[in-house]
């Protein structure tokens, strides 16, 4: 691994240790306001809590607390360094310096996020919103919502697990949760069987799609026991984010972690919402790596809802990709499970955690690499300049065309990227790809055209 990948893994790894070490905090972090002391340059923040106030900065210009009750100054420089002022309170961010290079104080605001999730208890969703809730409490994302969209497993079960992790967070009376997408269409499960009819039974995940729609009876409680209270918002998913994205013109980031069809839907039901979207950030696709649904060559979330992804990158709206090219550089260690496991005090994100992985982490050398997929996705949201290999490439969509002249009947094509590079294959038979010569658009792409920014974190 190249020397610059150590520092994203190593932040990663942090968040995920965050998760577990600060959950017990939840509660008391939400009563407990943050109060954000910044970096020299702005460009990075931590939050004192308990009463503590900004205290010096680093040699290094790294913001520090000082103790409970101390001086309250946040110091924000001109531009020379030679002067600074200490911006508190709402106003408690550094702004741009003026012209004579004086530093100003401009208020926190916290980006919008709404994340679209196919939950699970305590995998890579679940871990997400576990950070995701750290991360709102102490100030640094504002979670307009959770929506909820068949992936993983089928919307009711996951339904029934965010419903608890919402409640087990703390966030419940401050985040809602909005059900979504049932299935993708036309990639239903009925489209699916007539898949495994034409192609052969999967050899590698499909989510939701391994069983039939559960019953009522079928869905399985949390292991801390189903929700108590907590209920889905009478809104569906879809005119949630259209809520939203129309409430807040261009602040709403969308951090797309399921398949797409609940924010494709929304698209499709209201275009207007299309330029008011900040961007959108999601796990997805893979470009020039193996797949890993169904017979192995596609990316799980994007062979799931195709046209929903299709829809989403094709739109407009600025998409970053963390592609499986990036997720497969970040693995779950041994030595990561083992400090988050044996955390003391130990809490219920703790023992979830263990009770999830024990078993894979168990005598022996793992069986096989254990990612944190969706974890990057949160990770550059927040600071993209862990990003450091970010491409703009184009969408493809090969599988349509190539389905259609085989005459295989099955709806649905799929998008591709790699510069149109044939790089995918048939992602839903499992057929590896033919290297094709790169064909290039003969234009350069216009805004809005299917132009998506692909990033590796390398
Ligand atoms: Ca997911």
């Amino acid at each position: 691994m190249a020397l610059s990948g150590v520092g994203t893994m190593v932040w990663v790894v942090a968040v995920v240790l965050s998760a577990a070490v600060m959950v017990s905090e939840a509660r008391s972090l939400l009563q407990d306001p943050c109060n954000p002391c910044f970096s020299a340059d702005g460009s990075s923040q931590i939050c004192c809590t308990g009463g503590r106030q900004c205290g010096p900065l680093t040699s290094a210009g790294l913001p520090t607390c000082s103790s409970a009750g101390g001086p309250s100054c946040n110091p924000c420089y001109s531009a020379d360094g030679s002067s600074s002022i200490c911006c508190n309170g709402p106003d408690a961010q550094c702004g741009p310096q003026l012209a004579s290079g004086a530093p100003t104080c401009v208020p926190v605001v916290a980006p919008k996020v709404i994340i679209d999730t196919d939950f699970n208890t305590i995998g890579d969703d679940g871990q997400v919103v576990a950070m995701a809730a750290q991360l709102y409490a102490q100030g640094v994302i504002d979670i307009l919502g959770l929506t909820v969209a068949t992936g993983n497993a089928w919307l009711d079960q996951e339904l029934v697990e965010i419903l608890k992790a919402v409640e087990r967070l703390g966030i419940a009376t401050r985040v809602g949760v909005y059900a979504g997408a049932a299935e993708p269409f036309p990639h239903t499960f009925a489209n699916y069987t007539e898949e495994v009819a034409l192609f052969g039974d999967a050899i590698d995940y499909v989510g939701a799609y391994a069983t039939p729609p559960p019953s009522a009876s079928d869905l399985v409680p949390p292991p801390d026991g189903f929700a108590s209270a907590t209920q889905p918002k009478a809104m569906n998913a879809v005119d949630f984010i259209i809520e939203q994205v129309k409430k807040y013109p261009g602040e709403v980031t969308i951090l797309e972690i399921a398949p797409a069809e609940n924010v494709a839907n929304a698209i499709l039901k209201d275009p207007s919402i299309v330029p008011l979207v900040k961007q959108v950030v999601t796990q997805g696709g893979q470009m020039y790596v193996g797949g890993n649904s169904y017979r192995d060559v596609a990316e799980f979330n994007w062979w799931f809802a195709p046209d929903a992804a299709r829809t989403v990158l094709r739109s407009g709206i600025p998409a970053y990709i963390i592609p499986l090219d990036a997720t497969n550089k970040i693995p779950l260690t041994l030595d990561t499970y083992t400090e988050i496991a044996t955390h003391e005090p130990a809490t219920i994100i703790t023992e979830l955690y263990r009770n999830a992985f024990a078993a894979f982490f168990g005598p022996g050398p793992p069986p096989y690499p254990l990612f944190v997929f969706d974890t990057l996705a949160l990770a550059y949201l927040v600071d993209p300049s862990l990003a450091t290999d970010v491409r703009t490439l184009y969408i493809c969509e090969y599988g349509l065309r190539r389905r259609i002249r085989k005459g295989a009947g099955v709806p649905g094509g799929f998008p591709r990227a790699g510069e149109c590079e044939d790089v995918q294959g048939d992602l839903q038979s499992g057929r590896r790809p033919v290297q094709r010569p790169v064909r290039r658009p003969a234009d350069p792409p216009s805004p809005g055209a299917f132009c998506a920014m692909i990033l590796r974190l390398l």
